[in-house]
């Protein structure tokens, strides 16, 4: 993940927009929100589904700036007064603490729209209808049936908190889940695979995804209760129902770590050339940040 961090750094560092004297600081801004931090989690797992099916390095790289374009976007959109109100984003200021809150909405909105230019780009793959696949599938992923939709699922769960798992699944398969999954099925795209190896990396994607959320509510409210005593988490805290108030910690530590297991079962199809993705599965249930 080090590796791919350092590779999508440079592709991120070439593309981003640079910053002119006398200009607006939109650029600049561009680069404090999507250089120089984060796992980079979406970009290995199109790098390793590209891999799968011997796609080449500079299109898989082009196509995880892209997601992390985007995902870096939904961060500091996320971030503004208006949504989560922090101040604080991989381990410094956040966008608009650091600029201003309009200048965090043009960062969001120019970040969104690169990521489509890139992969609508010759350079992302020679064959228009992958291009055309790609943009789509992204799109997809990130609109009102993706990513959007499921921030407003969370934004309306604050006046009408949800009750029961299969809400919160929902809310969270589109919120965090719908990019991972553009993510694995990016590489299957890339190499014009559409039979049954395609529904394994979105099966595997599924699992994978909610075991990643899980596990970001265990961070939580562990994270909370070592740096302040037993205070709950910052969802709890502003109570909204989470895998974790719902199932408690031990239940939903275990069901995070089967979900790990089953992501890793779709992955039989592919033997060991799945290694990495395999990896990826045990990392998120593993992590401590
Ligand atoms: C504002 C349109 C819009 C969408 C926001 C994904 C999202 C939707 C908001 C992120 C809020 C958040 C902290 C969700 C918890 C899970 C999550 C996505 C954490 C951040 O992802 P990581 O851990 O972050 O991959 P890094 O910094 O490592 O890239």
């Amino acid at each position: 993940m080090a590796e791919t961090g350092t590779q999508v750094e440079r592709v991120l560092d070439r593309l981003l927009p640079k910053p002119e004297r006398g200009e607006p600081a939109l650029a600049e801004a561009m680069r404090y929100a999507a250089l120089g931090g984060g796992k980079r989690l979406r970009p290995f797992l199109v790098v390793s589904s590209s891999r799968l099916f011997s796609v080449g390095e500079s299109c898989a790289l082009r196509v995880a700036a892209a997601v992390e374009m985007i995902h870096c976007y939904s961060l500091v959109h996320d971030d503004l007064p208006a949504m989560d109100n922090d101040d604080l984003r991989r381990g410094k200021p956040t966008t608009h603490k650091a600029y201003d809150e309009a200048t965090a909405i043009l960062v969001g909105d120019a970040l969104l729209t690169q990521a489509f230019e890139v992969l609508a780009d010759v350079e992302t793959h020679a064959d228009p209808k992958v291009r055309i696949a790609l943009v789509t599938a992204l799109a997809r992923a990130s609109g009102a049936a993706g990513m959007v939709g499921g921030q407003a699922l969370d934004m309306a769960a604050e006046v009408t908190p949800l009750t029961d798992i299969g809400s919160i699944t929902r809310l969270q398969r589109l919120k965090t889940g719908a990019l991972f999954e553009f993510s694995c099925e990016a590489g299957a795209i890339l190499g014009k695979v559409e039979d049954s190896r395609r529904g394994a990396l979105q099966a595997y994607a599924h699992d994978m995804g909610l075991a990643f959320q899980i596990a970001d509510d265990l961070l939580d409210v562990r994270g909370r209760a070592e740096e302040i005593g037993k205070t709950p988490g910052k969802d709890q805290a502003a109570g909204k129902a989470t895998f974790v108030s719902i199932l408690g910690l031990d239940r939903a530590e275990a069901q995070a770590r089967l979900l790990a297991e089953q992501a890793c079962r779709h992955l039989d199809v592919f033997g060991g050339r799945a290694d990495d993705l395999r990896a990826v599965a045990h990392f998120v249930v593993d992590r401590r940040a």
